[in-house]
């Protein structure tokens, strides 16, 4: 199934953070990493805090959405992620936006993600890899989101550390 991950960091080595996140990923044999889009510093939304690096991964993966799930809380922990307050500064931070067309909703996770629709820093990236992708319940491709979207404080900063 093809999926689509943010990949957050506000802390610490911030691009050396995003190279492990595509590691980790890549270290289970049943995932792939296909691209990596281009890595955007961003303002902090939240309470003041670093600015961050995001970015999207496209990944090809054999695991469910739940085991790929569980494998990204894994790589998170590996970049010595603590979980504080919410919204608050971190080392990694690894959202599954999409998976293939399915909508999942149980306690441990929403997809599409839930806040992929207001924010322009993960629309931006993801909008690089698949523009016309329709975001399910949304009623709406990726590009329409990205252009409906909030003005943020961004810029691009490089490619991703594949
Ligand atoms: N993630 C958050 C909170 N605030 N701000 C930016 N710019 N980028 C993020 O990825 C981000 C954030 C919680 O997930
Ligand atoms: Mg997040
Ligand atoms: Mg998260």
């Amino acid at each position: 199934m093809r999926a689509f991950v943010g990949v957050g960091t506000n802390v610490g080595d911030r691009w050396g953070h995003l190279a492990q996140a595509a590691r980790g990923l890549r270290a289970s044999p049943r995932v792939a990493v296909v691209r990596g889009s281009q890595v955007w510093e961003t303002a902090p939304a939240g309470p003041p805090q670093p600015d961050y690096l995001n970015a999207v991964l496209e990944v090809e993966s054999g695991l469910p959405a739940g085991r790929l799930h569980q494998l990204m809380l894994l790589v998170e922990e590996g970049a010595g992620r603590v979980r504080r307050e919410r919204w608050g500064p971190r080392t990694l931070d690894l959202d599954l936006l999409l998976y293939g067309s399915e909508r999942i909703d149980t306690p441990d996770l929403r997809v599409p993600h839930p806040s992929l629709r207001e924010r322009r820093f993960v629309l931006a990236p993801l909008a690089e890899l698949c523009p016309d992708l329709p975001v399910p319940g949304a009623g709406a491709t990726v590009a329409e989101l990205l252009a409906s979207s909030p003005p943020h404080r961004m810029r691009e900063a490089g490619p991703y550390p594949l």
